[in-house]
């Protein structure tokens, strides 16, 4: 690698070399599959393709709640999508998500399964079929609609941005951690603003919005995300640390964080989903046995 101080870019880029730094095994300029893989089918009317990261468990959240809620058409399959294999590049997953990343979600409930990408499109689409989570009176569903997009928008500053730069770059660079630092902050000071004032994002009621919101930011203030909740002082953030820790609080967070999910306490791993009783311990033990 070339030092950032010393580089001056050719005329034109071309991909002749690593980039370097953490997950750059699965970067790439050019779009479409690398082999040909058929993605598994399940018995549930909805089949989910993920990875328990931020953007992934977004989605197992929120299906989770609509299970608790009693909408049994939200059952799912949930299966594993490993992207550090590369396996968001198989035929199949490109055919379900052309951006090849995770979350894809197939709906198989109607006649022609209806494909779905992006996390934010994801989860209206959800709230949408289902009547819950997503306000149909304003103002309230602008609200939190906006904040939806606000996340949107905002988390590619904090994970590619302020994440890659402090925790992931083969170097550390004071400038992009600066600038990167600075807008996160900014934008956890735009959310304690907004919780000093309201429950929740939307208003008094806990919405897609937060659910979209939460793994990212309510993550950071954890101190789950990238080990720089000293860096940030994200205690400072009063009204982010209640609302995140209410939103913790909820069983059905609880268990869609362990879907997919392949880092930390085995006990919170639950690789695959496929029934309810996935998350009873004797299931897991008898699963963890069985591999
Ligand atoms: N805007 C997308 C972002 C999805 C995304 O960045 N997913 C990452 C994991 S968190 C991914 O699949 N990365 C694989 C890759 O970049 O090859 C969403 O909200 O769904």
């Amino acid at each position: 690698m070339t030092d950032s101080a010393e580089y001056t870019p050719p005329k034109i880029w071309v991909w002749n070399k690593a980039s370097g730094g953490q997950f750059a095994n699965i970067n790439r300029p050019i779009a479409g599959p690398t082999h040909e893989k058929v993605l598994p089918v399940g018995r549930h009317p909805l089949q989910l393709y993920s990875l328990g990261t931020p953007n992934g468990v977004k989605v197992t959240i929120l299906l989770e709640e609509l299970l608790a809620l009693g909408h049994s058409g939200a059952e799912y399959d949930a299966w594993l999508i490993k992207i550090g294999e590369g396996d968001q590049f198989g035929s199949g997953f490109v055919d379900v998500n052309p951006n090849s990343k995770i979350p894809a979600l197939l709906d198989r409930s109607g006649p022609t399964p209806i494909r779905v990408f992006e996390s934010g499109s994801i989860l209206t689409y959800l709230a949408e079929k289902f009547g819950a989570f997503l306000p149909t009176e304003q103002p309230a569903r602008a609200e939190c609609l906006s904040w939806l997009f606000w996340q949107m928008g905002s988390a590619p500053y904090l994970g590619g941005g302020f994440g890659h730069f402090y925790a992931y770059a083969p170097s550390k660079i004071e400038y992009a951690i600066d600038r990167f630092a600075m807008e996160v902050k900014r934008q956890l000071d735009v959310l304690d603003r907004r919780l000093a004032e309201s429950e929740y994002l939307a208003g008094k009621d806990y919405t897609i919005a937060d659910i979209a919101v939460w793994p990212w930011y309510g993550g950071l203030v954890k101190g789950w995300q990238y080990g720089a909740a000293e860096f940030l002082q994200v205690q400072d953030y009063k009204n982010v640390q209640r609302w995140a820790e209410a939103i913790f609080a909820r069983p059905a967070v609880k268990r869609g964080r362990k879907v997919n999910r392949l880092s930390g306490d085995p006990a919170d791993q639950l690789h695959e989903r496929h029934d309810a009783s996935d998350f009873d311990t004797k299931t897991q033990d008898k699963l963890a046995a069985a591999s």
